[in-house]
């Protein structure tokens, strides 16, 4: 070696020796070498800086105007790709707007992590009164799948490893990551730093389902007279697509998909008995369900929707304690959906038969009666124009562009949007899920323009759209193809409703009428448009669509056509008494 090239040598490992690095460029290290390339979040104190970072070292920070909207980006993000979303926030009041999105994502099964910077422990477990003081750890447990702390710069390799692990193995979930703010200012030798870091194998391993589960569920599936198959969002999310659609073709059996697993396979295929959903329920004998929980979604797995045919059910999860939930399964299948599902395929051999004409025939009569009828109603052109009318509208455009993905909350606008939006490719569909929560509209938007890189339309009820309304400003910084059509009826389910008083103040369920959300768009430099006919909205959603830009169509319908809660009236059982 030349005399220079040897000093060189030298003095770059002396260098090395000495160079030190921090928390700071630990945590973003750690996510970097675990392939994730995005944060969505807030700044402030104590992580401004590591924002500043993560931007600085070539990954994309996506800052959001209130939490909850990063931690829902967050969240659906992780839902497409399987890889955990990370939200970041401050401290005390940031972390617990970003905890709804955690506990929202845990219920619906998303994988995400929330890091937010925390005070000092000596501090917080004295109660001294620090600036944005919390036990963020403990408040963030029972809402969470894992909740770690890291102390020393030294285990945040480990530290960011648990989190995604414990996001997306098993039934994922969110997971909270506390970083106190002295964490990321320490200091450690860079060498000792890089060896502290973590690349997670195989975070999700495959887990395959024991032999005699598949053998007891294909003899319960054999004797069945009027099977149906009952795909959740936890199938769509599983990324088993191909193999999913080879065992209802196999099979034969017809399907109903919840409706985050609408596009799962074509709403349009044959097989699908959305359109005669109350019959199969009730006339079902064996129920095959994947990836779907027997929550309040499906009546809980009994009463009047389930009709009075005993049922037998078989079902496919990762998680054995949601086995028995409700109702009693006769065979559980528990691995990952892709395992389960290659399985019972294969189970599915030469001695078994597909449904018989009855049952099919019978599904059919009933899903044409069904779909006429539909058809009956959208054809209408009522005017002011509804529910109905603005959907069909929205239905004959998206029909060109099976590529976009659709986020949809509110009352009305999404039972009546989730029947009548066909979905034709997998998570493409992202709604207000398990909870029923109202809010998650421009954070999912924003999440799944940003992970996908594909055009958004966010079908929204107007008091829905207020929970986020605000990420406008967000859609229009980032300039995402994110079109939002706000069904304004003057209210919350409806604008009609009255103070029984006569009083000033107007009932609880009533907005400002005639309001122009259109002009809220406007004020960021996104394109807005007011609608009052399907024409007007064909027109502007085709415009919005071919312009990629941000948009948002105020779709007026009429303020009377709503019903209060949607179809969920049966869980409302006060405010029907009320009208009496
Ligand atoms: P839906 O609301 O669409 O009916 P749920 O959220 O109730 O769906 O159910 C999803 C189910 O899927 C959960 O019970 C979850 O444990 C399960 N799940 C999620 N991912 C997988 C997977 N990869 N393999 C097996 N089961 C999964
Ligand atoms: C976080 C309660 C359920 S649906 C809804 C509310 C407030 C809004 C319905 O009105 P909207 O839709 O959006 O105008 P539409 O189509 O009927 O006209 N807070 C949270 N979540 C929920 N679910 C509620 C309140 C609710």
């Amino acid at each position: 070696m030349a005399e220079a090239d040897q000093s060189t040598t030298e003095d770059t490992l002396k260098q090395q020796a000495t160079e030190t690095t921090d928390g700071f460029h630990l945590v973003i290290d750690a996510l970097k070498l675990n392939d994730i390339d995005t944060i969505f979040g807030l700044v402030g104190i104590p992580i401004t800086d590591l924002a500043r970072l993560a931007q600085a070292e070539g990954m994309r920070f996506i800052g959001f105007r209130h939490e909850q909207h990063a931690g829902n980006a967050a969240a659906i993000s992780g839902y497409i790709t399987q890889k955990p979303g990370i939200c970041l926030t401050v401290s005390a009041p940031g972390f617990l707007n970003g905890l709804t999105a955690l506990a929202n994502a845990t219920t619906n099964c998303f994988p995400m992590i929330l890091i937010s910077g925390s005070s000092e422990r000596e501090i917080v477990d004295l109660q001294q009164g620090d600036y944005e003081e919390m036990d963020q750890l403990n408040a963030a447990r029972p809402y969470a799948k894992a909740a770690y702390r890291v102390l020393h710069a030294e285990d945040i390799g480990i530290g960011v490893a648990r989190a995604i692990r414990a996001a997306v193995s098993g039934r994922p979930g969110g997971v909270y990551l506390d970083l106190p703010a002295k964490l990321l200012s320490q200091t450690l030798d860079a060498v000792k730093a890089q060896q502290s870091l973590v690349k997670v194998v195989d975070a999700a391993p495959r887990q395959l389902p024991a032999p005699d589960s598949v053998k007891r569920a294909i003899e319960v599936l054999k004797s069945a007279k009027r099977p149906l198959i009952l795909l959740g969002k936890g199938a769509a999310y599983a990324q088993a697509d191909a193999e999913i659609r080879g065992f209802v073709e196999q099979s034969g059996i017809p399907y109903l998909p919840m409706s985050m697993a609408k596009g799962l396979l074509p709403d349009t295929h044959e097989q699908s008995a959305s359109a005669a959903r109350s019959f199969v329920l009730q006339e079902a004998d064996v129920v095959v369900l994947i990836g779907a929980r027997l929550n309040w979604l499906l009546s809980h797995g009994k009463g009047k929707t389930w009709g009075a045919q005993p049922k037998r059910f078989i079902q496919v999860d990762i998680s054995p304690t949601e086995i028995d939930s409700n109702v009693a399964i006769a065979a559980p299948v528990i691995g990952d959906i892709g395992s389960c599902v290659a399985a019972l395929r294969a189970g599915i051999d030469a001695s078994f038969r597909q449904p018989g004409a009855e049952w099919l025939g019978a599904i059919a009569e009933r899903k044409n009666r069904n779909l006429a009828k539909m058809a009956e109603t959208l054809d209408k052109n009522p005017s002011p124009m509804n529910f109905h009318s603005a959907l069909r509208a929205i239905r004959d455009v998206l029909k060109t562009r099976p590529d976009i993905n659709v986020v949809n909350e509110g009352a009305n606008t999404l039972d009546y949007a989730r029947s009548i939006i066909d979905m034709y490719e997998p998570r493409k569909r992202f709604d207000s899920g398990t909870w029923g929560i109202m809010g998650i509209g421009m954070g999912f938007s924003i999440g799944a323009a940003v992970t996908t890189g594909k055009p958004v339309v966010a079908i929204e009820g107007d008091s829905a759209f207020g929970f986020s309304g605000m990420e406008l400003e967000t859609i229009c910084r980032y300039e995402l193809p994110v079109c939002t059509i706000v069904f304004n009826n003057n209210g919350v389910y409806r604008g009609t409703d009255v103070n029984p008083t006569g009083g000033k103040d107007v009932a609880p369920t009533v907005f400002v009428k005639g309001a122009r959300y259109d002009r809220m768009i406007e004020a960021f430099g996104g394109v807005g448009y007011h609608t009052t006919t399907p024409e007007e909205l064909t027109k502007a959603l085709l415009e919005a669509i071919a312009s990629g830009k941000p948009s948002l169509i105020n779709a007026v319908i009429d303020e009377a056509a709503g019903t209060e809660s949607g179809r969920l009236t049966n869980l409302n059982p006060q405010s029907a008494a009320m009208k009496k």
